[in-house]
């Protein structure tokens, strides 16, 4: 495994590149460019730009989280084929800077839901939580405000301000579209793009839908095994993969993560890892990393992850906000510090039990 972390860029990110170098065990940095339109081509030299900025400070920049898909492309509009060539020809960009794995989602709308990004704890720090009740009573419309009402002003990914400005628009082109219809166009952008991944040597990892169940009515495809099954055979290929999200999964106690993982084993090419508790049904709180503190094993998860010889990319993920600091909600830099730590901790201890050692 590689240990990555995720950085937004300089200009919009409380963590450097510095600190995250003095994070022990952490190859390099998963990063995106949010200001590119989704659909746009990533130009050649913003990649060169910013793999030159990673690596000056001794970082890889072998994972981008996301090259977002466009609406089009998930509800089979007319204007997808020209946002597929488009998605193809970025995919041909990263690969020539060293890019090795995208990770996306093909979530309607709406990427990660929660309707807390600050819910206090007991031990006195806060962190993103999720209570249905709570989303039920958000009228769609506002959920953008109401999410970013509690951003500290940074901007959040998978919600960007110019989609949220047109949600009636977007709304609407879902109306007549059911799983099945978003499955089927999920095909038809897989079938086009992963021969051109195979060509350049790139892997497309999908992330669940998070939480792992439909919201607002709009239809998800990538909840739990069974869609992740349909989606690896949509086109049976190795560049077509998955992003494993323990803690997105894992808000669905019927998804077993360590199971998930023996069973899909190769075609995960990026992992997330965290830990949530489950306090009842559709109402969780993203806790800190360690598997007491939540509702998943996370020694299991490592565990598993290293009998398949995982030998991709792993980040923490959201962190809760400790020690007064102030950063985009679940990616501060002291709670993922610790997350790491404690993978690393737990990676080396299985490493050693089993004579093992998977670390590359
Ligand atoms: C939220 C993230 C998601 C994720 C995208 C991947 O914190 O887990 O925004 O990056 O769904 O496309």
């Amino acid at each position: 495994m590689k240990m990555t972390f995720r950085w937004f860029g300089s200009k919009d990110d409380s963590v450097t590149l510095r600190q995250i170098r003095q994070i022990p065990g952490v190859s390099g940095v998963v990063a995106m460019m949010a200001d590119i339109p989704v659909g746009e081509v990533w130009p050649r030299e913003r990649i060169a730009a910013l793999k030159q900025e990673v690596n000056s400070a001794g970082l890889e920049l072998e994972v981008i989280e996301s090259v977002n898909i466009h609406d089009d492309i998930k509800t089979g509009a007319g204007g997808r084929d020209r946002y597929i060539e488009n998605y193809k020809t970025t995919i041909k960009h990263l690969s020539e800077y060293g890019v090795k794995v995208i990770c996306y989602n093909f979530m309607p709308v709406f990427d990660w839901t929660r309707s807390d990004l600050a819910q206090p704890l007991p031990d006195g720090s806060t962190a993103l939580a999720y209570d249905q009740s709570k989303v039920d009573r958000i009228d769609p419309g506002h959920i953008a405000e109401a999410i970013a009402s509690g951003s500290q002003g940074y901007s959040l990914p998978g919600w960007e301000p110019e989609r949220m400005a047109r949600l009636g628009e977007l709304f609407a082109s879902y109306r007549d579209i059911g799983e099945d219809d978003l499955a089927a166009n999920l095909k038809y952008f897989l079938e086009r793009i992963i021969p051109a991944c195979e060509e350049y040597g790139v892997k497309m990892a999908i992330h669940p839908d998070d939480p792992p169940w439909a919201i607002f009515g709009l239809p998800r495809i990538v909840r739990h095994e069974q869609d992740l099954d349909r989606l690896l055979g949509l086109v049976d290929n190795p560049c077509n993969g998955i992003t494993l999200c323990s803690g997105c999964m894992g808000a669905n106690p019927n998804n077993n993560i360590p199971a998930i993982i023996r069973r899909f084993g190769k075609r995960i090419h990026f992992a997330h890892i965290r830990n949530i508790k489950i306090e009842s049904p559709g109402n969780f709180h993203e806790s800190s990393h360690l598997s007491c503190d939540g509702s998943l094993d996370i020694f299991e998860i490592i565990k598993a992850y290293h009998d398949i010889n995982f030998n991709g990319y792993i980040r923490p993920d959201h962190g809760r906000m400790i020690w007064g600091e102030t950063a985009r909600p679940g990616y501060g830099l002291y709670d993922r510090a610790l997350g790491i730590a404690y993978l690393n901790g737990l990676w080396e201890a299985v490493d050693k039990m089993t004579g093992k050692t998977s670390r590359v």
